[in-house]
This record gives C-alpha cells, structure tokens and sequence, in this order.
C-alpha cells in the first residue's frame, strides 16, 4: 500500500514536472516610452501564447500598473490586478482572448492584448468598445490577431 502511493507521487511528479517544462514564460515590459515617439506603452503590446504559459509584467518606469480589461477576459479566469508601480503576472490558464490595460492610462492607450490557443470569448472582443484615445491602439491589436 505505501509502495503504491509512493509510486503514485512518483508519477504525478513526472507529469507536473513535464508540464512545468512545457509552459513558456513570456515577458511585458511596463513603460514611459517605446523611444520611437510612442508614450505610455506595454512592449510587446501584442503576444500570442499557449494556454499554460505565464505573462509576467515588468515595471521599467513608475506610475503605471497592469491589470485586466474585464470586458475582454476569459470567463472562469481570475482577473489579472496588478498594483501600481508593481510587478505583475498572471497564469494564462484557458485558451482566449485577455485584454490588459494601465488603470491611469487606459484613456491615452496604454492598452495590451494576449491571444491564447483558441479563443472562445470572441463576443467579448467584437462587442468591446476601447475609450477615447485607447481607440485607435486597440483597434491596431486586434487587427494583428489574424495578419
Ligand atoms: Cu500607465
């Protein structure tokens, strides 16, 4: 009996150990300016990823966060809110589309998108409407999904 379940640890730690192996970690850099004239910028703003793998956010300059854009996000999945001038990440746990925003700089598009495997909340995307200046930055996101 304590032989089974040895071996049964045994094997849920091969499994969890080749999972881990498998899953990618990607990293958005959190920032004043790309250097190319562009203010109030998430770099990459664009990233496609696998279900699995792990978006973290690098703060380079203060005075921004990184959380979810509720409205685009998959169902199921614990909304990404990160605290001001911190780190932040998230597992990137079910296929979909994940829209990140900066709290302060929503309005002037500080705005990222993430595309995971398949996406099911389509709806969401087509029906989310970007405020005022984030407008222009998102619609350029969204058109990258299918180049
Ligand atoms: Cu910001």
């Amino acid at each position: 009996m304590k032989f089974v379940t040895l071996t049964s640890i045994a094997a849920l730690t091969v499994a969890l150990s080749s999972f881990a192996a498998l899953a990618a970690e990607h990293e958005i850099k959190i920032k004043n300016t790309n250097g190319k004239g562009k203010f109030m910028v998430f770099e990459p703003d664009f990233l496609k990823v696998a279900p699995g793998d792990t978006v973290k956010f690098v703060l380079v300059d203060k005075n921004h966060n990184a959380e979810a854009i509720t409205e685009v996000w998959p169902e199921g999945v614990e909304p990404l809110k990160g605290e001001m001038n911190q780190d932040a990440e998230f597992v990137v746990e079910k296929p979909g589309f994940y829209g990140i925003k900066c709290h302060p700089h929503f309005t002037m598009g500080m705005v990222a998108l993430i595309v995971a495997g398949e996406p099911t909340n389509k709806a969401q995307l087509d029906a989310f409407k970007a405020p005022g200046g984030a407008k222009k930055r998102w619609d350029e996101l969204v058109k990258q999904i299918t180049p």
